[in-house]
C-alpha cells in the first residue's frame, strides 16, 4: 500500500475554471483520484488557493503552479509512504508548506493529494470512502446517517450575477429516507419553475443550479419557495423546512460599518440585521441561518447567538473557515452553534476531519459543503456519511456537478440500509 507515484493536472471546474485534480498510484497497482473545487464568496481566512496569475492563460487562473509543486515537491516527499497513514501523510505536506494558511504550496494542490491518498487508501482496502474515512481516523461511531440535504434553489449574490442581495435561498425536505428527501427537492424545484413561469419570471439558473430570478425584494424568495412546497403538496414547516445563506460578508463595507442591500436600496447596521433575521425566523419555518453576519464581527456573532441561537442554526462559514482555532475560540465565546465544512477552505481531510469532531463534541450542528465551482467529485457525501453530518449543503436539483454528490448519497443509502 506504498505510494509508487503522484500525477496531478489541470482541468475545468464547473464554470470552466482551471482545477488540479490529482491521482495517486500505489506500488500495488491501486490508483485513486480527486478533483479539488473553488469558491466564489471565499471568506478571507480561507487557506490559499494557488493560481498563476499569468493574465495570457485563463484571466490568470491557471493551476500550473500548484501541479507543479504536487510533482516537484510534494511527491518527492512522499513517494514511499504508507497511503493509510493519512495523518502522517497530511502532517509531512503542512510540514513542506511550512505557513498557516498553506500559501507556500497551495492548499488546492495539498487538498488534491490529500484526497487522492484516501480514495487509493479507501480502494486498497476494499472499503468504501465513507467506512475507509471512519476507520482511518477511527471515528466513534456504529451506525451510518444520512445528511439532510439543504438545497439552493434559487440563487443571487455572488453566484448569480447579483440578481438578489442574498446568495442562497434552500429547502430541507425532511423526509423518512434520503431518497425522499431528493424526490421532494426535485418535485419543489419543478413547482417553484411553474410558478416563476405564471409570474413572467426568467428560469434561468446560478452558479449551484438554483434559479437566478430578478425578484424586486430578497423576502420575495421565501414567498415563491413556500408557495413552491405547498404547489407540490409538501407541507412547510413540517416535512420541508427552509435554511438560507445570505453570505454577508460579501455586502459588509468596513468602511460605513454597515450592510448594503442593492436591490432593495437600504444599508443595515449589525443590529438591523439581526432584527430582519428574527422577523423572518417567527414567518417562516427557517431552521440553519448561514454567516448571518460578518466574518469578523466576533461580538456581533456573540450578540446573534444570544438572541437568536435557541431559534435556528447559525452556522459559521467564512466566519470560522473550517479551521479549528477559530471554531475553538467561537465555541468559547458562544459565538454560532453550527459550522460549515469545506474541505479546501483548510486544505487537508485530517484537520477537516478535526474541525468537524471538534464541533461535534460541543454539539454544535456539522453542515458538509460543496463550493460555486465544482467537479464530478464526490467526495463530500462520503465524508458527511462517514462523520454522521446533520447536513449536506450541495446545491440545487439541478447541474450534474452537485446532483454528482445526491446521487452518490443515494447509493451510499441502498449500502448502509
Ligand atoms: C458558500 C459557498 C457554497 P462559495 O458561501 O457557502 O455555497 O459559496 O463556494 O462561492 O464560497
Ligand atoms: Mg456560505
Amino acid at each position: 500500500m506504498n505510494i509508487e507515484s503522484i500525477h496531478a493536472h489541470e482541468i475545468l471546474d464547473s464554470r470552466g475554471n482551471p482545477t488540479i485534480n490529482v491521482t495517486v498510484l500505489l506500488k500495488n497497482g491501486i490508483a485513486g483520484s480527486a478533483s479539488v473545487p473553488s469558491g466564489a464568496s471565499t471568506g478571507e481566512h480561507e487557506a490559499l488557493e494557488l493560481r498563476d496569475g499569468d493574465k495570457k492563460r485563463y484571466h490568470g487562473k491557471g493551476v500550473l503552479k500548484a501541479v507543479a509543486n504536487v510533482h516537484k515537491k510534494i511527491a518527492p516527499r512522499l513517494i514511499g509512504m504508507d497511503v493509510t497513514r493519512q495523518r502522517d501523510i497530511d502532517a509531512a505536506m503542512m510540514e513542506l508548506d511550512g505557513t498557516m494558511n498553506k500559501s507556500n504550496l497551495g492548499a488546492n494542490a495539498i487538498l488534491g493529494v490529500s484526497l487522492a491518498c484516501a480514495h487509493a487508501a479507501a480502494r486498497a482496502n476494499k472499503m468504501p470512502l465513507y467506512q475507509y474515512i471512519r476507520h482511518v481516523f477511527q471515528l466513534p461511531y456504529s451506525k451510518f446517517r444520512l445528511p439532510l440535504p439543504t438545497m439552493n434553489v434559487l440563487n443571487g449574490g455572488a453566484h448569480a450575477d447579483w440578481v438578489l442581495d442574498f446568495q442562497e435561498f434552500m429547502i430541507v425536505p425532511t423526509q423518512r429516507t434520503f431518497r425522499e428527501r431528493i424526490r421532494a427537492g426535485a418535485e419543489i424545484f419543478y413547482a417553484l419553475e411553474d410558478l416563476l413561469k405564471q409570474k413572467g419570471y426568467s428560469t434561468l439558473k446560478g452558479d449551484e443550479g438554483g434559479y437566478a430570478v430578478p425578484l424586486k425584494t430578497n423576502e420575495e424568495a421565501f414567498k415563491l419557495i413556500m408557495a413552491a412546497i405547498k404547489k407540490a403538496g409538501y407541507t412547510p414547516g413540517k416535512n420541508v423546512f427552509l435554511a438560507m445563506d445570505p453570505a454577508v460578508s460579501e455586502l459588509y463595507q468596513e468602511k460605513t460599518k454597515r450592510y448594503h442591500l442593492k436591490i432593495e436600496g437600504k444599508t443595515l447596521t449589525r443590529e438591523q440585521m439581526i432584527a430582519l433575521w428574527e422577523k423572518w425566523l417567527k414567518k417562516y419555518p427557517i431552521m440553519s441561518l448561514e454567516d448571518g453576519l460578518d466574518q469578523d464581527d466576533w461580538d456581533g456573532w456573540v450578540q446573534m447567538t444570544k438572541h437568536l441561537g435557541k431559534k435556528v442554526g447559525l452556522v459559521g462559514d467564512d466566519f470560522l473557515v473550517t479551521n479549528v482555532s477559530r471554531l475553538a475560540k467561537a465555541i468559547e465565546m458562544k459565538a454560532g452553534n453550527a459550522i460549515l465544512i469545506k474541505l479546501n477552505q483548510i486544505g487537508t481531510l485530517s484537520e477537516t476531519v478535526d474541525a468537524i469532531m471538534l464541533a461535534k463534541q460541543y454539539g454544535w450542528k456539522v453542515s458538509v459543503s460543496h463550493r460555486s465551482g465544482e467537479t464530478e467529485d464526490t467526495t463530500i457525501a462520503d465524508l458527511a456519511v462517514a462523520v454522521n453530518a446533520d447536513f449536506i449543503k450541495t446545491g440545487s436539483l439541478s447541474r450534474s456537478e452537485r446532483l454528482a454528490k445526491y446521487n452518490r448519497l443515494m447509493e451510499i443509502e441502498e449500502e448502509v440500509g
